[in-house]
């Protein structure tokens, strides 16, 4: 009698443990789900993507959808596509995981021209920094697998670079964005047996890049920028674009998490920016044309135009009333 109530007390204890187990278990999936936010992903499956009313991308020139990726262009010459999200972005701290993959049957160097990931102002537009419009506003990341500055030879091609565009800043397809370039890497990316993922992660103004493209299943860092300012309201994208030379560009899934961030009271009370920029920006040697300084030389202009025609007119009043004198001097 004993025994069989001890047995049923080890049984209920048993259950009691599992239960609480796996409710934990349960717990813990939430909270991780809590930081994926979908209405910002791409992943499998991609239902109704681009053609629903209800699908949160829309698709743009030859980007099309397979059962297994957002195909941006075929390896075919002189092709666009993007893929973008319809949804701005109002997220403070964020981590994108991208898995990408890039292939074609170019040998050496004779494939191209990569692929770009977008964080912008902007969307839906066609244009030559990979598929998207030149000057943007926002953040742009570029796989570039083809080397277009070939007499530099300083770097290994597939090289992943990054940019902070104001709207004036161009984007400098000859030399492979080197002027405006924030930071990179040289990343074997293409044609790789393993899979390709990039990380970005904006947090506290920092912009961290990370790669993992060897199949080591661990982030190497690529580039990092402290002092980044990005509005809000801005649109996640991909695009890219073929030439003479080409490749397949596909992205399997663009996963966006929201990170937990303690902020100061200083850093609450922060001014939103409207413009993207990067404090201390001579480090980079980037030229950016500050939207006072073009508001402060706009009203010069403006002022000495004004001056410059009364002077005219002043001048323009006098000789005619001296005209006007001789003339009549002439008549008596
Ligand atoms: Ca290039």
């Amino acid at each position: 009698m004993f025994c069989l109530k001890s047995t049923c007390e080890l049984i209920c204890l048993l259950v009691a443990i599992c239960m609480l187990t796996s409710q934990s278990l349960a717990d813990d999936q939430d909270f991780m789900e809590d930081f994926l936010k979908r209405e910002y992903s791409l992943a499998k499956p991609y239902r109704g993507l681009g053609f629903s009313s209800s699908s949160q991308w829309d698709l743009m020139g030859t980007a099309m959808v397979t059962p297994d990726q957002v195909r941006l262009t075929p390896d075919m010459q002189s092709r666009q596509g993007a893929v973008w999200s319809r949804i701005p972005l109002f997220l403070k701290d964020w981590e994108l995981n991208v898995h990408f993959k890039i292939h074609g049957q170019g040998k050496k160097n004779l494939h191209g021209d990569g692929l770009a990931l977008w964080l912008t102002k902007d969307r839906m537009q066609n244009g030559p920094v990979f598929g998207n419009m030149n000057q943007f506003t926002g953040l742009g990341i570029f796989v570039d697998t083809y080397p277009n500055a070939d007499k530099t030879h300083d770097r290994t091609f597939p090289y992943i670079s990054m940019m902070l565009g104001n709207g004036t800043l161009l984007y400098d397809h000859d030399r492979d964005g080197r002027t405006t370039e924030l930071g990179g890497c040289s990343a074997m990316a293409r044609n790789a047996v393993y899979d390709t993922f990039l990380l970005v992660r904006y947090s506290k103004h920092r912009l961290t890049l990370m790669v993992d493209v060897d199949g080591k299943q661990e982030w190497k860092e690529c580039a990092d920028v402290t002092g980044v300012r990005i509005p809000l309201g801005y649109f996640f994208g991909a695009s890219s674009a073929t030439g003479d030379l080409s490749d397949n560009h596909d992205i399997i899934s663009m996963k966006l998490y929201q990170l937990t961030v303690e902020q100061t009271p200083e850093e609450e009370e922060e001014e939103e920016v409207t413009i993207p920029r990067v404090d201390n920006m001579e480090q980079f040697n980037v030229e950016v044309e500050e939207e006072g300084a073009s508001g402060v030389h706009l009203f010069f202009t403006l002022l000495f135009s004004v001056l410059g025609l009364s002077v005219l007119a002043v001048v323009g009043i006098i000789l005619y009333g001296r005209w006007k004198e001789n003339k009549r001097k002439r008549f008596y």
